[in-house]
């Protein structure tokens, strides 16, 4: 295969989660740059509406549906109604998540498993719902959005690392279980991207200087800077194409190299 086909998605279907804003829109478009064709979900009908509008300003005919992605019955009507409009899912790609930045000893029970619930279970309820049609079909693409804290901790998150490290689990079971059906599942593993959900921790100080974490991830980031959404595209198209078709149960780290690196001296 010649290697502008080997990276190309035409006539497939993709499902994005959450793909109302953030890494899910920009994962979002570079599916359909790719050719896809684009599904994706939101639980606010206004935001839902707001990004069709955004889609189609940016050419993509996206459609939107609104859906809990912990909500296994709806879930499964939404892969239902997918599969006629457009077609049943190629390609599903696990975005939807939340974060709650709680010290465990005061964080509830129930908002540990809220932020489980959405990070954790739901990609379970979500790849449960596509699997069928990707056997039947015999092929299938699933890409589950870890975190760095798919392998590290820190304070506050608990809830949020242990979904994101079961994340991970997830990815390598689903590989294991259904790669003989030629199903790939990888993780995108983002570093710290600059998106609605990290901005409480870019916030700018009273004095007008940087917010202490945001210089703390400067310090850990050999790239030197915070990722943004577009440094996700090319890895989203390469997992959800046939390029990657012998890679499989891996979780790819888009993180400008804080795994691997101990941190500037201060
Ligand atoms: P974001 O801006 O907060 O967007 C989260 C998206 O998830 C929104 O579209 C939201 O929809 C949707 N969502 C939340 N709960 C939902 C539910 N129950 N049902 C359906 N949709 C739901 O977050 P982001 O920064 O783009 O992050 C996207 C993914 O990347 C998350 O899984 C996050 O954990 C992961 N991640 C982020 C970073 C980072 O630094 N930003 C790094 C690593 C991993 P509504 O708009 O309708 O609420
Ligand atoms: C945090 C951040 C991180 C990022 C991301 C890093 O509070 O530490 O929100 O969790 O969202 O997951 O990969």
């Amino acid at each position: 295969m010649t290697m502008d086909k080997l990276f190309r998605l035409d006539g497939k279907v993709a499902l994005v989660t959450g793909a109302t804003h953030g890494i899910g829109f920009a994962i979002a478009q570079a599916l359909a740059q790719a050719g896809a064709k684009i599904a994706f979900n939101g639980h606010s009908p206004v935001r839902l509406k707001e990004a069709e509008d955004k889609y189609r300003a940016e050419g993509i005919n996206a459609k939107g549906y609104l859906c809990d992605v912990t909500d296994e019955d709806a879930v499964e009507n939404m892969v239902a109604a997918i599969a006629k409009d457009l077609g049943p899912v190629d390609i599903l790609v696990n975005n939807a998540g939340i974060i709650k930045r709680v010290p465990m000893t005061e964080m509830t029970a129930a908002e540990f498993r809220q932020v489980v619930d959405v990070d954790l279970n739901a990609p379970f309820i979500v790849s449960k719902a596509v699997l069928p049609g990707m056997i039947e079909k015999g092929h299938g693409k699933i890409i589950n959005i870890c975190s760095m804290m798919s392998e590290l901790g820190r304070e506050t998150v608990s809830a949020y690392a242990a979904a994101k490290g079961g994340l991970k689990m997830l990815t390598r079971n689903i590989c294991s279980e259904f790669g003989e059906a030629n199903i790939q599942c990888n993780g995108i593993g983002p570093g710290y991207i600059a998106t609605s959900q990290t901005a409480p921790l870019r916030e700018r100080q009273a004095d007008g200087s940087r917010h202490p974490f945001d210089q703390f991830i400067i310090s850990k980031t050999p790239a030197g800077r915070w990722g943004t959404v577009e440094d996700l595209m090319g890895p989203a198209v390469f997992l959800a194409s046939d390029a990657s078709d012998f890679v499989n149960g891996h979780v790819l780290y888009v993180d400008g190299g804080i795994l691997a690196y101990i941190g500037k001296q201060p």
